[in-house]
């Protein structure tokens, strides 16, 4: 995850980083926990999933499988990578300025488990299987408490998207403040698109993006630098599309917001709130 070349940033390494190490996972699907490579290295022989494999560092959950656990993996999403150029502990494959220490994690959330900071406000969500699962028409969010004022970013991994019929449909997340605007992932008459919205009925921007509409939209950014935000996809084999828009932008955070339309459906299977300087 990155910000963008002349969009809301000056940190392009980060994109090329992800595209060409640590985020081949997200570009090629190769997120999974159970990457068998790793596993016949320890036990010597063909996979096998009821190993229990060693942890590299820390204890508990690993979301992305490289033997790190979430608790000392500097980038708890992203397979592999784990530079971190700048020494700030957010690792080169999720900051947003990888060369300009400052930023750093507000929270991280794997959701193996429920805990206890989402609150669902509309529709239906549950936790299952490492993910927290939408149906249509819902909405969970997760405060911040006081409202804080910095430049944001919000990273969540998408599985098993399904935006309905054709239209403003979607998936996504928010910055919630003096907002919100969503970022989404919807399902567009030409395939899948990424949607801006204003947060009151609106949508201030839309592309469509590259890919059949089998696209499976693996990780999905929005950066709140006011007074405008970025919404960012990548999907396998492609290069990330973004779209900015500058209505509705939370400059002062109070939460996060995860949502689905009408007729949308998706499995988050992690999310994270980053804050840079
Ligand atoms: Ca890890
Ligand atoms: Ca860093
Ligand atoms: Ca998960």
């Amino acid at each position: 995850m990155t910000r963008y070349n002349g969009i809301v940033g000056p940190a392009p390494r980060a994109l090329i980083a992800m595209l060409g190490i640590a985020g081949c996972d997200a570009v090629f699907g190769l997120h999974h926990r159970d990457p068998g490579m790793l596993d016949a290295a320890i036990d010597g022989g063909a996979d096998a999933t009821t190993d229990a494999r060693p942890l590299l560092c820390g204890s508990g959950h690993d979301e992305d499988g490289d033997l790190y656990a979430d608790s000392c993996d500097p980038c708890p999403s992203d397979f592999g990578d784990r530079t971190d150029s700048d020494g700030d502990g957010v690792g080169d494959a999720c900051d947003p300025n990888p060369m300009t220490p400052g930023d750093s994690f507000v929270w991280f959330d794997s959701f193996a488990s429920d805990d206890g900071m989402w609150t669902q406000t509309d529709g239906s969500w549950q936790f299952e299987n490492d993910a927290f699962v939408a149906m249509p028409s819902s909405d969970a969010e997760r405060t911040s408490g006081t409202a804080v004022v910095y430049d944001s970013t919000i990273e969540v991994w998408l599985d098993d998207f399904d935006g309905g019929s054709a239209g403003a449909a979607g998936a996504g997340m928010a910055f919630k403040g003096n907002g919100p605007s969503y970022c989404l992932v919807a399902q567009g008459s030409n395939g899948q698109q990424l949607v801006l919205e204003d947060g009151v009925g609106g949508i201030q921007a839309m592309t469509d993006l590259p890919g059949s509409g089998a696209t499976r939209i693996r990780e999905a950014y929005a950066f709140n630098a006011s007074p405008a935000i970025t919404c960012a996809a990548s999907h396998p084999g492609f290069a990330i599309s973004t779209i900015s828009g500058f209505n509705g932008v939370a400059s002062q955070l109070t939460g996060v917001l995860l949502h689905t339309s009408a007729d949308a459906s998706v499995s988050v299977t992690s999310a994270m709130l980053i804050k840079s300087p």
